[in-house]
């Protein structure tokens, strides 16, 4: 266990009881969403993937069946288990049975690798690592071996057992976990109070860190979430992005439509060629995605021929968000779509703002929305926490009913990352409009976002000074056309520079997710610096300004 024994920071006593008066937290585990779903309409689809089909009873048997399950192989209440599966239907299956346990799924995504797998397998202690056979073209069962031969994770995950969907080679089969008897043992419920799962931070230090939500405090966003978006039992939602992501999940995600009794329709990608069809197939009538795919959309659907033209007509809602969407961008999405336009400014650690249906369309363009709920406190502040004057430029702070008072086992950096009185520091500059409504106009902490990706510089940078010939190193973001940014790494060399190849496959065999490999590598003799001596990373950046780049 952690130090001290504890995990995360809980609210205080007095904002949990108000939070409680105020109907926010029901003392309800996130697993009954689908068993309430399931006790009132059995027999409606609930999950659609590929050619398999899932209703509603179907999916609380097979949840019940896999929770005991992995109860008979030592996984318990509280236990994390890494969960690194793309968008596959036994995603959802494991997540609602982990949940139903109470074992805590730490939401990995299908982009890292070793590095980052070994870091949450050894940083949560966790007792099992599940992952999809090949996906993509990776063999996931090759990263395992790497993991389970990393020596933090032997000494701090001793017995990690690794489930496999799919071919299980030498591991456990994802199909022989299933509790086969007749009457599987029923479990008694987690608290609501209790940690859910753990969800990564988009992070601007050197390790990623992990966000512990409770079902209470993700519950009441969810329920929210799915209010707000007008969701149904008619709702069919598309989950293109990666479905562990915060904003697929929960804004409302899949979870806010099995809430509402609706069908979840996963993609295997995000690629017009594979979702129109599917939308036209399934009827879709939402989705969400972030930007640059937003934008790559619109063109496939401005490009339809009349001889081969999808139906997307079913489709009434389009959320975009995890990056800033430009507003020409946004004007197009009714006329090349012919769908309505949802902004969504969301964050793992809580806060989740959208636009309304009944806004202006001035106000849906042009910001990102107003926050989900009345006790969502939001402050806008300078560099010395003072609130700035309405309508300006600030630091963006936040703390309310689903916002976390501190990551997980990181008490040092929370002293840093969450003011005295429990507001979170987003890293996020902003404005807010009298109506509420916030424009995101820029980014304190020391990030770059990569169409969404979020990129922590520092621990790009502490992988780049591992490199013998390097001797300093500073990663900054570059506009970029599509992407909005991509990340560019200056590096002092230690002697003569080596070639630009040479440091992104050393990033890679580092076990670096692809995305935070630096797209542009530039030599220099030397870094600008500040008035106390650190590295000037905005005169760094300064450089693109003047021509922005591309790269394909
Ligand atoms: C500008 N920046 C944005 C937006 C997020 C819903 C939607 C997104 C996320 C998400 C999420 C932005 N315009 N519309 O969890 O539930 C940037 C901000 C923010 C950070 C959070 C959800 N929407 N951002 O993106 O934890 O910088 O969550 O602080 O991945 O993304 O990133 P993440």
């Amino acid at each position: 266990l952690h130090a001290d024994g504890v995990d995360f920071t809980p609210w205080p006593e007095a904002f949990a009881q108000r939070y409680r008066d105020a109907g926010y937290w029901r003392g309800e585990a996130l697993g009954q969403i689908l068993q309430h779903s399931a006790a009132r309409d059995p027999l409606r689809v609930a999950l659609v993937c590929g050619e398999r089909r899932w209703t509603y009873a179907m999916l609380d048997e097979e949840v019940g069946r896999l929770a005991s399950g992995l109860r008979q192989r030592g996984i318990a209440q509280g236990d994390r288990v890494v969960l690194q599966l793309p968008n596959i239907g036994e995603f959802v299956l494991l997540c609602f049975a982990l949940f139903r346990l109470g074992a805590l799924p730490v939401f990995a995504l299908p982009a890292h690798r070793r590095s980052e797998i070994a870091y949450f397998c050894s940083f949560t202690n966790a007792k099992a690592y599940v992952i999809a056979d090949v996906h993509g073209g990776f063999d996931y069962r090759t990263l395992a071996r790497d993991v389970l031969a990393d020596d933090g994770v032997k000494s701090a995950a001793p017995d990690l057992r690794v489930i496999v969907v799919g071919d299980a080679a030498e591991f456990i089969a994802f199909d022989e976990v299933r509790d086969n008897d007749e009457a599987p043992t029923p479990l008694a419920p987690p608290a609501a109070s209790a940690l859910a799962f753990l969800q990564l931070s988009g992070g601007s230090t050197g390790r990623p860190k992990l966000i512990p939500r409770t079902h209470d405090d993700y519950f009441y966003s969810v329920r929210a979430s799915a209010e707000i978006c007008g969701l149904s039992e008619n709702s069919v939602y598309l989950c293109a992005l990666p479905v562990a992501h915060n904003f697929p999940m929960s804004s409302p995600g899949i979870l806010g439509v099995f809430h509402a009794g609706g069908t979840v329709v996963l993609a295997p990608n995000p690629s017009p060629d594979t979702v129109f069809p599917l939308i036209e197939r399934e009827g879709v009538t939402l989705t969400s995605l972030v930007p640059p795919l937003a934008m790559i959309w619109m063109e496939a659907a401005a490009a339809q021929t009349a001889a081969k033209r999808y139906d997307l007509s079913t489709l009434e809602l389009l959320q975009v968000g995890g990056s800033r969407l430009s507003d020409e961008a946004a004007q197009r999405v009714r006329p090349l779509l012919g769908c309505t336009l949802q902004q969504v400014f969301g964050m793992a650690e809580g806060l989740v703002n959208y636009t309304r249906f009944d806004d202006p369309e001035q106000l849906v363009v042009s910001t990102q929305g107003r926050p989900i709920s009345q006790d969502d406190e939001v402050r806008v502040v300078d560099d010395d926490d003072n609130d700035v004057a309405p309508g300006e430029l600030g630091h963006l702070l936040t703390r309310g009913p689903y916002t976390i008072r501190g990551y997980y086992r990181a008490d040092v950096h929370n002293a840093r990352a969450f003011t005295r009185d429990g507001f979170y520091r987003t890293g996020d500059l902003v404005r807010q409009l009298p109506s509420g409504h916030l424009i995101v106009d820029g980014r304190a902490k020391d990030q770059i976002n990569r169409g969404g990706d979020k990129v922590a510089a520092e621990e790009v940078e502490n992988h780049l000074l591992a490199h013998p010939a390097v001797l300093d190193a500073a990663v900054v973001a570059m506009p970029d056309a599509y992407l909005g940014e991509r990340s560019c790494a200056f590096i002092v060399p230690r002697g003569d520079a080596p070639r630009a190849m040479e440091i992104s496959r050393f990033m890679r065999e580092r076990g670096l997710a692809q995305y935070k490999v630096p797209d542009r590598i530039e030599f220099v003799a030397s870094f600008p610096k500040t008035g106390v001596g650190k590295i000037d990373k905005r005169a760094l950046r300064e450089r693109f300004v003047a021509q922005p780049t591309t790269i394909p």
